[in-house]
């Protein structure tokens, strides 16, 4: 345990009043979803995650995209959160006022019992029309992807009949104005941010760790790999989420 959680981390945890939980895809790694590090497999597994992220390759080929989520949409319904999801809304409960910011479209944040998690760059659950925005319907059911995934017909929009895509944002996209905002209001008001399972790499969600820390609160990270944010960090702690949060909630309060 000493080594895992050094003693001024859970000081720390255990002291503070205001705490920002930001988290990228290393938290839903051990649940079974891929990083954006992790090659992609199957029918997209020649593609770079970031070059099909974005509403020119959705522009392109809308099946390829829209069957791409689909399957990430399918894998999220069968995985389970794991005990670093868990121990993150383990200290929301412990610590009135904290928020969780994510850069996940994943919905195991929720299902941990995370009451509200700001989702920075939106959900596999809330599709919408790619011309009027209409919200559209979720396929029903669980989407029960091919295991190599397949290429499937984004539905039209019920409104204007327009393709339907994904209400996730994608690069070159901005984000949603008002979670954006409330982000940065929590970590500029925060006494303690913990980065967890995040390369730091995509802008302007790698802002919100460096916000805390220039108004003055401590900053934690959790990520087995070094990364842009090890020096905004007060504390490194080098290991899987799974393992490591809930060792800082064991040491921060029992
Ligand atoms: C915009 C949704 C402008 C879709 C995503 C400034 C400088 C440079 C570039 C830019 C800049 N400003 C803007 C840009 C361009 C771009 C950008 O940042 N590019 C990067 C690549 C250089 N940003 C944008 O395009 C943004 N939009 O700027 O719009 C604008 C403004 C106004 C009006 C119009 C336009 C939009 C960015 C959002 C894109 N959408 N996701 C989808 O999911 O499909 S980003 C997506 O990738 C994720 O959401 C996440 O943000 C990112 C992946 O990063 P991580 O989550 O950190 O995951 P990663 O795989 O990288 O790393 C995993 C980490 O976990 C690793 O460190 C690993 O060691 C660790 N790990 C692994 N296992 C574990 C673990 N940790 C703990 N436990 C484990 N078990
Ligand atoms: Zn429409």
């Amino acid at each position: 345990m000493g080594d895992l959680v050094p003693s001024e981390a859970a000081t720390l945890l255990r002291q503070a009043r205001r705490v920002v939980i930001f988290t990228g895809a290393g938290i839903s790694a051990e649940s079974g979803v891929p990083t954006f590090r992790d090659a992609l497999t199957g029918l997209w597994e020649r593609f770079d995650a970031a070059a099909l992220a974005t509403p020119e390759a959705f522009q392109d080929d809308p099946a390829l995209v829209w069957g791409w989520y689909e399957w990430r949409r399918g894998l999220a319904q069968r995985v389970r959160p794991n005990a670093g999801h868990e121990a993150v809304a383990a200290i929301e409960a412990r610590v009135p006022g904290s928020v969780v910011v994510t850069q996940n479209v994943d919905d195991l944040h929720e299902r941990a019992g995370s009451p509200a998690p700001l989702h920075l760059h939106g959900s596999l659950f809330t599709p919408r029309c790619s011309a009027c925005a209409h919200p559209a319907p979720l396929p029903d059911g669980p989407a029960d992807e091919p295991a190599d995934g397949r290429r499937a017909t984004p539905p039209g929009c019920a409104r204007c009949s327009a393709p339907v895509r994904p209400g996730v944002v994608w690069f070159g996209e901005a984000l949603p104005e008002a979670v954006f905002e409330s982000a940065v209001e929590a970590a500029s008001s925060c006494d303690l941010l913990l980065t967890v399972g995040t390369s730091g790499l995509v802008y302007p969600a790698a802002e919100i760790p460096q916000v805390a820390a220039r108004f003055g609160a401590a900053v934690i990270q959790v990520n087995p790999q070094e990364t842009p944010l090890d020096p905004v960090a007060d504390v490194n702690l080098r290991g899987p989420a799974a393992r490591v949060l809930p060792a800082l909630v064991e040491a921060a309060w029992h």
